[in-house]
């Protein structure tokens, strides 16, 4: 199979131009609309980028420039014991390096907004028994810097139980901040109290970590839907296109026919091995096999967190890995799943084994009070989310610094 990215000014000058290169048999798998960004934005208009196969009679893999695509993932930031955030250089493969002067415009453009949706509040003409005397005094002014601290903590309080911040947790990192300032602060003190809160609550992001000399096997379970598979294609893209590591499959969704076939897909783009599996002896089998590869990512049926006899399956297959392998389990989540549910899954995902959450699907969504929700809930490190349905552009190493932003109203 090749595949090929084309671009244009409308979706069908894009997929004519897939054709023309490819041939009338050539299959589009994705349309991407790009709108532009930046300062002049305003002039410039959306283009769109068409993804295009062509399944070649001969199985023979090329390197696809679809996955050469600029690495996007990177890592965030370290967190001191003294809770003061500490952003490290940025690594040669960022693209998005953090710096401190990014905190500070965060905060900035964080506490403009806010200052601004607490001006028509400022600007009400104060009744007439409330109008302050004309000589003002201390008190008087810390009870106004008081009141001023109070509507900045009520704001911050509103915005993310509007980003469906649990107020549970809402109310746990006020308390703490409040706590922390003992008194009246200016919105700029207040905000960046939340921020780093959050931020630390949110932990260090858990990115897959290979072992020197044995392959790291790495489990993706999780509901159904919710996006394992075109993860784990996401992720093998990366380790051996991008960091040139040997990859293997391991497929153990043997429910669905069509299972398979979706990552064998992947497999031959990428050319890389995949093994069906039906039992824990197949599976050890089937890494001895590879046992000179880097990463062997294990693929498996979602299944609903009720459903009690696939759980234990699952648990069964997990425990059965041959102890001589390190192992990583990531539990894949929905941005989109209600909260609710989330706990469910959380709770009865934990019988099977401890995991590493991935959250997929974060375009579909504008409300990510759940990461925070699910990451205080369960505990459990947040590792990657993915952002859209691209292979493999869509992943990125969770940063908790881009979600705080949003969830205090910055966009
Ligand atoms: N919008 C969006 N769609 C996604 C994302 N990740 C996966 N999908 C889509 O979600 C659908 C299901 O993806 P799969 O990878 O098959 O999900 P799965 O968890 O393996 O599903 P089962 O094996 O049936 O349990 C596909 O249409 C994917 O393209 C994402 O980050 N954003
Ligand atoms: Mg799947």
């Amino acid at each position: 199979m090749t595949i090929n990215k084309f671009q244009g000014r409308t979706r069908e000058e894009a997929v004519d131009k897939a054709k023309k290169e490819m041939g009338e048999a050539v299959v589009i798998m994705n349309v991407k609309e790009i709108k532009p960004k930046g300062l002049f934005r305003a002039l410039k208009s959306t283009t769109y980028e068409v993804t295009a196969a062509l399944e070649e009679k001969e199985q023979t893999v090329n390197p696809l420039p679809a996955l050469h695509a600029p690495l996007k993932m990177h890592d965030s930031i370290n967190f001191a014991a003294n809770e003061k955030i500490e952003i490290p250089a940025p690594e040669p493969a960022s693209i998005h390096p953090e710096s401190s002067h990014d905190l500070e415009e965060k905060i900035e453009s964080l506490s403009n907004l806010l200052e601004k949706k607490l001006k028509p509040e400022k600007e009400e003409e104060p009744k007439e028994e409330e109008k302050p005397e004309k000589e003002t005094d201390a008190p008087k002014d810390m009870k106004h810097q008081q009141s001023e601290t109070f509507r900045c903590i009520r704001m911050i309080y509103e915005t993310l139980l509007d980003n469906e911040v649990n107020e549970r947790y809402v109310n746990q990192i006020l308390d703490d901040v409040e706590k922390n300032l003992r008194g009246s602060a200016s919105m700029d003190i207040i905000l960046s109290n939340v921020y780093q809160k959050m931020v630390l609550k949110f932990g260090q992001p858990q990115k897959i970590e290979l072992v020197p000399g044995q392959p790291k096997i790495v489990f993706f379970i999780g509901p159904t839907g919710v996006g394992k598979t075109t993860t784990i294609a996401k992720v093998a893209s990366r380790f051996k296109v991008d960091y040139g590591k040997k990859v293997a499959f391991l497929t153990a969704d043997t429910y669905r026919i069509a299972a398979a076939e979706q990552l064998r897909t992947y497999a031959n783009i990428l050319d890389t091995p995949l093994t069906v599996i039906y039992s824990s002896e197949e599976m050890n089998a089937a890494i001895e096999r590879v046992k000179d590869y880097d990463l062997v990512l294990v693929d498996t049926a979602g299944f609903s967190y009720k459903n009690e006899d696939q759980r234990k399956d699952m648990r069964n297959l997990i425990e059965s890995l041959d102890d001589k392998y390190e192992k990583d389990v990531y539990l894949v989540l929905s941005a989109t799943t209600k909260y609710r549910d989330l706990m469910e899954i959380v709770d009865k995902y934990h019988e099977i084994s401890d995991y590493k959450i991935i959250f997929t699907k974060l375009d579909e969504t504008s409300s990510y009070g759940s990461l925070l929700n699910i990451r205080m809930y369960s505990g459990a490190d947040v590792s990657y989310v993915t952002t859209g349905q691209n292979v493999p552009d869509d992943i990125e190493i969770f940063q908790s610094q881009k979600i705080v932003k949003q969830l205090l109203g910055g966009r």
